[in-house]
């Protein structure tokens, strides 16, 4: 085990997601810390595992029934060398600070590769809010936002929406917000059109994915068109994934939530995505009403935590895991490599297991980290960031176009750090690299701090 692996699993015991990602990045960027020992003499890797700031606090607010609940909130303030704190929050009951630590890490090299003067952080809560009325949502947020105030602002640290966190809470929580610093600032992004909030950021992760698959496609002389798509997740990054695939002629036969999944062999159309978004983002329902309206499609029940669940065993062309961490386990890799299939991009954080990914990356078959594939979100939210400082917007076509323009520099800097390093076409490498190249050089400019 390599020895800042050992400090972390010692110093953070009980952090399995948080040590995943630590050695994933320490794998990467051992051959240039051999090439520049500068790295290793200012203990870059040392540093940029300790979390700058840990912010852990008590969220207590009534729900509809009058009775006290009880949460736990966070936030993690990662990296702070590129700019002020950046990264999405998360409600769910799974949240706990080796989660948030594990997202924080990865988002510190996310936010660098997008070329935006962007830190790394990450917050949430253990609250869930399946099955909460917009009340007990609101009361919440409010609560969250009572104590989370008193650490951010629109040059310190800017929150944005991850897992469970969407345009209702993010309004809740920037409603909060400003009345407790009586201003009006871009302290959150992922706001309304209309109130602060960027065109195109609510679709932005969704997309950029695709445009990274297309752009690592078109390497290998191949496009999306006509390609059979299995697509994990029906939350925001899973629908405009599929919206995105649809628009580029590809068919998108696959969409699940935490119960199951649904195989639309036929595939789904704009029409049907219209009644998985109405379904998902406004009756907050199951996805396995898809299968009770459309006939074409089964539905699969899942167990709570199976990452074999079967969606990964459907023959396609390209995946692309929308969920949550670790969803795609070493049997679905293999499956999915044994079917054949040409590309995976993850659209969530992690969501290959260590073994998953080892099995994917031998293959050779096109594959595209999270952290790469999916910083068209926080991209976005960097255009929001700007509009907000400069009190203007740009069309939604001006932000498509810069969106483009980011998720094709990432793909071509992720290609070059990997080559430079011995890793060619690997992905995941030259991801870490050239993220930490930027954020160790910055550190080493701004002293021992
Ligand atoms: P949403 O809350 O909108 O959707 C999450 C989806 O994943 C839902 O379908 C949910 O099912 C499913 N899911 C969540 N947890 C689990 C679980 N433990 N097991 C199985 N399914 C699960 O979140 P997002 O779409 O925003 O986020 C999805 C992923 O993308 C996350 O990894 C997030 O970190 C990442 N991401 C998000 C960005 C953004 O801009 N929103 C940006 C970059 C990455 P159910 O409805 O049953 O809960
Ligand atoms: O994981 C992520 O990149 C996000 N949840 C989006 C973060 C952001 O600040 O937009």
């Amino acid at each position: 085990m390599s020895e800042i692996l050992e400090i972390v699993k010692n110093q953070s015991p009980g952090e399995p997601e948080f040590h995943q990602a630590v050695e994933e990045v320490v794998e990467s960027v051992k051959p240039v810390l051999d090439k520049h020992p500068k790295y290793r003499n200012h203990k870059i890797l040392e540093r940029m595992v300790e979390p700058e700031r840990l912010i852990s606090f008590r969220v207590a607010w009534l729900d509809d029934n009058q009775e006290i609940q009880v949460n736990r909130g966070y936030r993690v303030q990662m990296n702070s060398a590129l700019g002020p704190y950046k990264g999405g929050i998360r409600f769910h009951p799974s949240v706990y600070g080796g989660v948030l630590k594990f997202l924080a890490f990865e988002q510190t090299f996310k936010n660098a590769l997008t070329g935006l003067p962007m830190g790394g952080g990450k917050g949430g809560s253990d609250f869930n809010p399946k099955g909460r009325s917009d009340t007990e949502v609101m009361r919440f947020c409010q609560s969250f936002m009572a104590e989370l105030a008193r650490h951010i602002g629109n040059r310190t640290d800017i929150p944005a929406g991850d897992i469970g966190v969407g345009g209702r809470e993010i309004g809740f929580m920037f409603g909060a917000q400003k009345k407790i610093s009586n201003q009006f600032a871009g302290v959150l992004t992922g706001k309304g059109v209309g109130w602060g909030g960027s065109m195109m950021r609510t679709e932005a992760t969704g997309y950029g994915l695709v445009y990274f698959a297309q752009n690592m496609l078109a390497v290998k002389k191949n496009s999306l068109k006509d390609k059979v798509c299995i697509v994990s997740g029906s939350g925001n990054v899973a629908q405009h994934a599929v919206e995105k695939i649809i628009d580029l002629g590809g068919k998108p036969i696959t969409i699940s939530d935490s119960s199951g999944f649904i195989h639309d062999e036929q595939g789904i159309d704009a029409d049907k995505l219209s009644f998985i978004k109405d379904l998902k983002n406004n009756r907050r329902g199951r996805i396995k009403e898809y299968a009770d309206k459309y006939s074409s499609a089964s539905y699969t029940e899942t167990k709570n935590g199976d990452t074999e669940n079967g969606l990964w065993h459907i023959k396609a062309d390209c995946a692309f895991p929308c969920a949550t961490q670790n969803e795609l386990g070493k049997k679905d890799a293999e499956k999915l490599v044994g079917n054949g299939i040409k590309l995976i991009g993850e659209g969530a954080n992690m969501p290959l297991t260590a073994e998953a990914a080892e099995i994917v990356i031998k293959s050779g078959i096109l594959y595209s980290p999270g952290k790469a594939s999916n910083a068209g979100g926080v991209a976005t939210s960097g255009i929001e960031m700007m509009q907000n400082y400069m009190g203007s917007y740009w069309s939604a076509k001006e932000v498509d176009e810069r969106l483009k323009k980011i998720m094709s520099e990432i793909h071509q800097n992720c290609l070059d750090a990997a080559e430079a390093y011995g890793f060619k076409d690997n992905y995941v490498a030259g991801a870490n690299i050239a993220g930490f190249i930027k954020v160790a050089d910055a550190m080493i400019a701004q002293g021992v701090v």
